[in-house]
C-alpha cells in the first residue's frame, strides 16, 4: 500500500511541476504558500504533497466522481486519527472547493468522503516544524472529534456504545436516510437540553458541535412527531 500511493504521488508531482512553471506561480496563495491539489473520485484521493511545513495551507479539492464528497483533516487524539481540524463539504460532481488549514508540526491524516459518509479514503500528512500559538490551537479545535447518526423511519443508529469525556466538544451529524425529516435532540444528565442537530430533510446531513461539560447520562431523541416513541431515541454515557 505505502508503495503504491508514493508511485501515485511521483507521478502526480512529475505531471505538476512543468504545469505551475508554465503558470508562472499562479496557484500561490495570498500567503505565499502553493495550493495542494485533491483529486477525490468515489474510489480515490490522491493528495499532490504527502510533506508540508508548519503554517497555513490551503487544498484544492477537485471532485472527479460521480458522488458529492467531502475532504476532513484529522489531527491526532487519543492515538487515532478522530480530531478534525478542517473540513469542506458538499463538493459535487465536477466542482472543486478549496479547504485553508492551520497545522502545526506532526502527523495528520487527509480523508476524501465519497458520498459524505464512513471513515473515507486516508492518506498520511507530515507536518514539519513549529508549534503554533495557543490562540491558533483555539481556533482550530472547534470540536474534538465527530460521531455520525443515521436516522431511517425510526430509528437513530450511532450513538450505541458511545461514550465522551466531561468537556469534549462533539460534532454530531445527522445524516437521514428516512423518508421524512428527522432530527437528533441532545439533553444532559439533568434533563435540560444541550443542543440539537435541526430538523433535516430526507437525503439530507445536518451537523451541531455541542460541548458534554458534565458527566452523566445523556438522553436523545428525534422531537418531529411521535417519533421518539415509535423508537428514535436512547441514551449515551459521559465519563
Ligand atoms: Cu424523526
Amino acid at each position: 500500500m505505502p508503495s503504491s500511493r508514493s508511485l501515485i504521488l511521483a507521478g502526480a508531482a512529475a505531471l505538476a511541476l512543468p504545469l505551475l512553471a508554465a503558470c508562472g506561480g499562479d496557484t500561490d496563495a495570498k500567503d505565499g504558500a502553493a495550493k495542494i491539489a485533491i483529486t477525490a473520485t468515489d474510489t480515490t484521493c490522491d493528495v499532490a504533497k504527502a510533506d508540508l511545513p508548519a503554517g497555513k495551507a490551503t487544498f484544492a479539492v477537485t471532485n472527479k466522481g460521480d458522488q458529492t464528497t467531502e475532504v476532513y483533516v484529522y489531527g491526532e487524539h487519543d492515538g487515532a486519527y478522530t480530531k478534525v481540524v478542517g473540513e469542506v463539504e458538499n463538493i459535487g460532481p465536477s466542482t472543486s472547493r478549496d479547504l485553508q488549514v492551520d497545522l502545526s508540526g506532526g502527523t495528520y491524516e487527509i480523508a476524501c468522503k465519497p458520498g459524505q459518509r464512513g471513515d473515507g479514503i486516508r492518506s498520511k500528512l507530515t507536518v514539519a516544524g513549529g508549534t503554533k500559538s495557543d490562540e491558533d490551537k483555539k481556533d482550530e479545535a472547534a470540536y474534538d472529534r465527530e460521531v455520525e447518526v443515521e436516522a431511517s423511519d425510526f430509528a437513530l443508529e450511532g450513538l450505541k456504545g458511545f461514550t465522551a469525556k466531561a468537556g469534549e466538544k462533539i460534532e454530531f451529524k445527522l445524516e437521514n436516510k428516512g423518508k421524512t425529516e428527522h432530527e437528533l435532540e441532545v439533553f444532559g444528565p439533568d434533563g435540560t437540553e444541550v443542543g440539537e442537530v435541526a430538523p433535516v430533510k430526507p437525503d439530507a446531513t445536518g451537523e451541531a458541535v455541542l460541548t458534554l461539560a458534565k458527566p452523566g447520562t445523556y438522553t436523545f431523541k428525534c422531537g418531529i412527531g411521535g417519533h421518539a416513541d415509535q423508537g428514535m431515541k436512547g441514551t449515551f454515557t459521559v465519563r
